[in-house]
């Protein structure tokens, strides 16, 4: 049975591709949910495509991902910055979870540079825009082929 990515994107991330193109792309995050599961179905991985504005929604779709999903992929967007329930959540799921981010962090401000994600990620791609959902899929099918 082919194994589940759930790819989390958290608050704003629905306005993608109406502002900021400069930093964050052109692509909608339509346009990268098609990616995605394009993708998905090259790597034989079924893909689980959620966004929520709300840090609530987002705690409980990793919590119940223990059940159903395999690996998760996560654009924690703002809540990077700020959210130690995500964590927490990550932490006591036991999932290997990939973090994403369309921009460079790091080449940002002081604020962004630091992420509460990052101290229980399997890893980290920030920089290459949508392509970077690629590329942590791409990191998934590793992990879950070598399980
Ligand atoms: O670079 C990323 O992927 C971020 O996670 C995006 C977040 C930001 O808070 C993080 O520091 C880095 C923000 C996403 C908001 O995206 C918008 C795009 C267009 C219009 C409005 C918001």
């Amino acid at each position: 049975m082919a194994k589940t990515v759930l790819i989390l994107n958290g608050p704003n991330l629905n306005m993608l591709g109406s502002r900021e193109p400069e930093i964050y792309g052109h692509e909608t995050l339509a346009d990268i949910e098609k990616l995605c599961t394009d993708f998905g179905d090259e790597l034989g991985l079924k893909v689980d495509f959620r966004q929520s504005n709300n840090e609530g929604e987002l705690v409980e779709w990793i919590q119940n991902a223990g059940g159903g999903a395999d690996a998760a992929i996560l654009n924690a967007g703002a809540y990077t910055h700020t959210s130690i329930a995500l964590l927490d959540a990550i932490q006591a799921s036991g999932l290997p979870v990939i973090e994403v981010h369309l921009s460079n962090i790091f080449q940002r401000e002081p604020f962004r540079q630091e992420s509460y994600i990052s101290k229980a990620a399997v890893g980290v791609i920030c920089g290459f825009g949508a392509y970077g959902y690629r590329l942590a899929l791409d990191a998934a099918a590793g992990i879950l082929g070598d399980k």
